[in-house]
């Protein structure tokens, strides 16, 4: 080995223990990390994990509320939901875009979601089957994504935590939309209560499995939190949801599904039943009820938007040719 070779090796191995311990001194101050600081490459990774899974499920997720656009019940109705449909679609692009800060490509992460080989959350493979499934999305998933959120615009990495700020804002619009429709329909007919009281019944222990496996079964949570991405565990998150909907449920005169839910006050919390994790496991695995349904949407959605990719590429191209013709004008004539 030649003496520049040992020598840059050496000054490799002196940046990278210098980036390491401007990182941990960074984390342990619970400051921020920019795209442009060192970071190890676990924590690149499990950022563009969690960001670019987070992104899937904001577009994936358009679809089953994307489903009761056409069939909303009032004109107003179906105004506020095209634009509910719409912010979700915008919280994704924030996402792609915050998750290409490090380094991966938009295209990359996209065609993994469309390969299969990307996860996207569980809650989106159940089919909306009434008109009241919309305003239990928005309660209980809408809800379950703000609890899950809040603590994410802290997270360590400055682009997701930013990103977050709004999106969180975005999400308590859609969470009182939902809480609305249903308070309307529970204070309707009998029918309309019925219906509004089966769609909860479908949405609550999906809606709570958002959330994650139990700590004891999340691999990932321990080191996410040591990174000050998660500031909760998936355990501890859950719970804050039940006792955060077990009144509001109250409010709208309808019970949630769980014949062991009730106030505990040695724990001051809400004890809750198991859920059913093998129905978990076997959504994330890809065998949901509408799984493939999900998958093949957007994969022709994708298709069918190939000219619109094309179009903004060719007029990109376009804008930096004149701009860079301008700048040389600029040269010769200077
Ligand atoms: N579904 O070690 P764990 C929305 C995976 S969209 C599917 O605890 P982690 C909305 C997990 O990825 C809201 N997979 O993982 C949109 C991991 O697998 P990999 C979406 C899940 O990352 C439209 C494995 O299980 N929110 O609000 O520490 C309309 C072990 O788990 C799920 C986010 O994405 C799940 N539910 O914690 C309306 C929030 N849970 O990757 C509304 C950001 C776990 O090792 N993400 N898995 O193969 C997070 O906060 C965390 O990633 C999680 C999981 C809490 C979800």
């Amino acid at each position: 080995m030649s003496t520049t070779s040992i020598h840059s090796d050496v000054s490799h191995l002196d940046d990278e223990r210098a980036g390491q311990e401007r990182f941990d001194q960074i984390i342990a101050e619970d400051s921020r990390i920019e795209p442009r600081d060192w970071m190890p490459e676990g924590y690149r990774k499990t950022l563009v994990r969690q960001i670019s899974q987070h992104a899937h499920s904001e577009i994936i997720g358009m679809q089953p509320e994307a489903n009761w656009i056409t069939r909303a019940p009032s004109l107003k109705r179906k105004m506020i939901l095209m634009a509910k449909v719409q912010d979700e679609a915008g919280h994704g692009l924030y996402l792609y875009s915050a998750a290409e800060t490090l380094g991966t490509s938009r295209d990359k992460m996209v065609q993994d979601l469309l390969d299969g080989k990307a996860k996207y959350s569980s809650i989106f493979n159940y089919p909306t089957l009434t008109w009241a499934d919309v305003g239990a999305i928005g309660w209980l998933v809408d809800g379950a994504a703000i609890q899950n959120q809040v603590p994410l615009c802290r997270a360590s990495y400055a682009p997701y935590g930013r990103a977050m700020v709004r999106v969180c804002k975005e999400e308590s619009f859609h969470q009182r939309q939902g809480w609305e429709i249903l308070y309307e329909l529970s204070n309707g007919t009998p029918e309309q209560k019925a219906m509004a009281q089966d769609a909860v019944n479908r949405f609550y222990g999906p809606a709570l499995q958002m959330f994650g496996p139990p700590d004891d079964d999340s691999p990932n949570s321990k080191q996410s939190m040591a990174w000050n991405i998660k500031r909760h565990s998936n355990d501890e998150l859950r719970q804050r949801f039940v006792d955060m909907i077990v009144p509001q449920a109250e409010a709208l005169g309808l019970t949630l599904p769980d014949p062991d839910l009730k106030w505990n006050e040695e724990r001051g919390h809400y004890d809750f039943g198991e859920l059913d994790w093998d129905e978990f496991m076997s959504v994330i695995k890809g065998n949901g009820p509408c799984n493939v349904q999900r998958l093949q949407h957007r994969r022709e959605a994708h298709e069918n938007g190939a000219w619109v990719r094309e179009a903004a590429a060719a007029y990109a191209e376009k804008q930096a040719r004149r701009n860079q013709d301008a700048a040389d004008r600029h040269l010769i004539g200077a």
